[in-house]
């Protein structure tokens, strides 16, 4: 059964700022023309990037005891930076609140921040997506959005390369997902040649 994305669209409002509802619908529009660019199913970029920023605004207790209830989330997530919470917690929520029980769309959501290894083609368009969607505004973004539209794997080396700056430059951690997703995709270039 397919869910009104409507409806998603009007639920999440209630959730999010009026910037975040509009990224969240640039991201749900850049994924949905990525899906269709890379073969991959548009409704699913689209929900998943619909609901992808669903609990950003939560509180962090609130996050904090979804992750301690789910253990299918691993607690080293509390370990690390909030701003990784909100992936995690919101795969959990949306399953519950919309019923939602395709595992791709999940994951989708769940890793959007952090990336891991051998992410699926869904996982990496709505991550993608994330970086590149029309209202973000950052130094290199131009240069990823042209790369997402020839090789979808070195635009998102290069968005996690970004992110990975962006911490270092700040002094902050780096949460482990994020290194292996980078390294997997420099090893599967080095692989290619
Ligand atoms: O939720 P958004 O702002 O749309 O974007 P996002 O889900 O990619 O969250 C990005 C924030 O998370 C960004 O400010 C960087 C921060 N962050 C903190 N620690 C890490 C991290 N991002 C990654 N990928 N890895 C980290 O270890
Ligand atoms: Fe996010
Ligand atoms: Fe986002």
């Amino acid at each position: 059964m397919k869910l009104d994305t409507d409806y998603l669209k009007s639920e999440l409002k209630k959730q999010v700022s009026e910037q975040r509802y509009i990224h969240s619908i640039g991201v749900a529009k850049t994924a949905k023309e990525l899906a269709i660019k890379y073969g991959e199913d548009p409704y699913k970029a689209k929900v998943a990037g619909i609901l992808h920023d669903y609990t950003k605004y939560w509180q962090k207790e609130k996050m904090a005891a979804v992750i301690k209830e789910n253990c299918v989330l691993s607690d080293d997530l509390l370990q690390y930076n909030a701003e990784l919470w909100h992936g995690p917690t919101a795969s959990i929520v949306i399953q519950e609140k919309f019923q939602i029980k395709d595992q791709q769309i999940i994951d989708a959501i769940r890793y959007h921040t952090s990336g891991r290894e051998n992410m699926s083609m869904l996982e990496k368009v709505v991550c993608l997506a994330d970086y590149i969607e029309p209202s973000r505004d950052f130094p290199g973004v131009d240069e990823i959005r042209d790369l997402a539209n020839k090789e979808l794997d070195t635009a998102l080396l290069a968005a996690f390369n970004s992110t990975i700056q962006f911490l270092l430059d700040k002094k902050l951690t780096i949460y482990p997902l994020t290194i292996l997703a980078r390294n997997y995709l420099i090893t599967e270039e080095k692989n290619k040649k």
